[in-house]
């Protein structure tokens, strides 16, 4: 019942040559507990010999190359994802369980998106320029140019892996960097299989390294910790990126960091209702509530309270929790085990805390092998105080609590009073009303009337505990570039 059955290896890849580890781990499909890869850990030897290599390329042809060219080559990359689109898809569904329908319409087609788009930004790119009056007279004028941040590595998270890595990895390219990337330990395959298009469209060796592992004394701490790397972009949890951070700090590294999340819905009484609830299942629901941007606190105008939550738990109790592969699937498991533990210990905090239980709360049974995988039921509470761990502590399943509110200034309040400042999306048919709670909103990305509408020119990041920085179009070409001022006196 899954994609692809058979166990395939995931190595390394080191300057242009896929490397063996003594050290491996496996791969376990969510869906039905399965192996599905044998994955090669990199130890701090070849981490070492992966920045090297990077470093090597950076002064490299790549280093040489034009923008336009760099841009046919990015180009030329998201043509490949496009011919191997259903093995890209294979290898996603099996490492995370996503459903076809998820992994089809988003994970891959953005996979092959983010490299476009970062090929038309790199052209499209200007500097300052200033002429500044002196005192004889004659002048001087300043210009300023982009170089290459340097050898960059990437540490990415599993809920969107091939989506979010090339969301990284492409403007870093595009800039003229060298890539060393660690990828999940729970996704490892799409971000090795890329690895074989970067070959075939004749990215030069060196420019892409992937190295398989884990963060504290594994891969990730050996490249944070490494004197030779000149960036870190990452993304995953608050306490991973504070690690990191830590981590870094010695060697002076900049940081772009995409973390976590505990964002809110909220849904007005003027609202387009039947809009705003498949709006907001798809935002609490959508990969089984593994995206940062999901709201897990939703906040709904009272004299439509008791509707709303009837209308979401409807929605809910719809949800196809099936296989992988199969079309009519909407849900799909949590990522591992371990998630699944995490997840469930939170369902049955908020019955402690208090929760009114509306749907779910527990484990399904399928009566086949997808017992052995790390299925939830999508969760809906109501009746918690904003005190509550639950409504305060970011979960990343697919689950939400729903309180009501009276007021505009009550649920703004509401809305803020959080550490993290990631993502809002506020419903109402209002059109003043919507810039201004969209607006009075502590985050990074305010959606009104719509959820994970992404243009990806636009800035990306979040505020508070949520992250440094922003990424998409410019916001990424200016992290990813070290600009240098010339001046030249006339
Ligand atoms: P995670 O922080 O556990 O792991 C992310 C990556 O960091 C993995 O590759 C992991 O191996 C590595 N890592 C872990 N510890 C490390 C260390 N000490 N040094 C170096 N690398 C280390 O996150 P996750 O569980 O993979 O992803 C889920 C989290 O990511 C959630 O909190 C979610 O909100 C967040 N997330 C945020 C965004 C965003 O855009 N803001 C997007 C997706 C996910
Ligand atoms: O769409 C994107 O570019 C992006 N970074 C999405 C993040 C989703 C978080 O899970």
């Amino acid at each position: 019942m899954n994609a692809n059955v058979k166990v395939v290896e995931r190595k390394c890849f080191i300057d242009g040559q896929f490397v063996s580890s003594s050290k491996q781990f496996t791969k376990i499909n969510p869906a039905d507990g399965t192996v599905v890869a044998q994955v090669h850990e990199a130890d701090k030897a070849m981490v070492d010999a992966a920045i090297k290599a990077a470093r090597r390329a950076l002064h490299g042809p790549w280093g040489k190359m034009s923008n336009q060219a760099r841009a046919d080559m990015l180009r030329a990359i998201a043509d490949g994802i496009d011919k191997r689109f259903d093995e890209f898809l294979a290898a996603e569904m099996n490492d995370t369980g996503k459903p076809w329908n998820l992994a089809s319409h988003l994970d891959i087609p953005r996979g092959a998106a983010n490299f476009r788009v970062f090929a038309d930004a790199i052209r499209a790119v200007g500097m300052d320029s200033f002429h500044l009056d002196t005192p004889d007279g004659k002048g001087a004028i300043n210009y300023a140019m982009r170089k290459p941040l340097g050898v960059v590595a990437v540490i990415s998270p599993w809920n969107l892996p091939l989506l979010l890595s090339t969301w990284k990895l492409a403007p870093a390219m595009a800039c003229g960097n060298t890539i060393v990337i660690k990828p999940s330990e729970e996704t490892p395959s799409t971000i090795t299989l890329l690895a074989e298009v970067m070959k075939e469209v004749g990215v030069p060796d060196g420019v892409y390294n992937v190295v398989h592992g884990f963060g504290p004394n594994s891969a990730g701490e050996f490249m944070t910790t490494h004197p030779d790397v000149d960036g870190v972009t990452f993304t995953g949890e608050s306490a991973t990126g504070a690690a990191i951070m830590k981590a870094v700090a010695p060697t002076v590294k900049p940081v772009s960091f995409e973390l976590g999340g505990k964002n809110a819905g909220i849904v007005f009484a003027d609202c387009d209702f039947d809009a705003a609830v498949a709006g907001m299942a798809n935002a609490v629901f959508s990969n089984t509530g593994q995206v940062c941007l999901a709201p897990e606190r939703i906040y709904v105008e009272r004299p439509i309270f008791d509707k709303f939550v009837a209308a979401l738990k409807a929605k809910a109790e719809g949800l196809v929790l099936g296989w992988p592969i199969d079309k009519t699937t909407t849900t799909g498991p949590l990522i591992s085990k371990e998630h699944q533990q995490k997840v469930l210990s939170y369902y049955e905090l908020a019955v402690k805390e208090g929760a009114k239980v509306i749907t779910g709360g527990g484990v399904p049974k399928f009566g086949d092998a997808r017992d052995n995988g790390s299925y939830v039921q999508p969760t809906l509470w109501t009746g918690l105080p904003e005190t509550a761990r639950v409504v305060k502590e970011e979960i990343f399943g697919p689950c939400a609590h729903i309180s009501p509110f009276d007021t505009e200034e009550e649920v703004i309040a509401k809305a803020n009073d959080t550490r993290y400042g990631l993502a809002s999306t506020v419903w109402t048919t209002n059109l003043s009303r919507g810039h201004r709670v969209a607006q009075a909103m502590e985050v990074g990305i305010s959606w009104v009337n719509c959820w994970f509408l992404r243009d990806l020119r636009t800035p990306f990041g979040g505020a508070k505990l949520s992250g440094i920085g922003r990424e998409g179009g410019m916001h990424s070409i200016n992290f990813y570039s070290e600009p240098t001022n010339v001046c030249i006196k006339l």
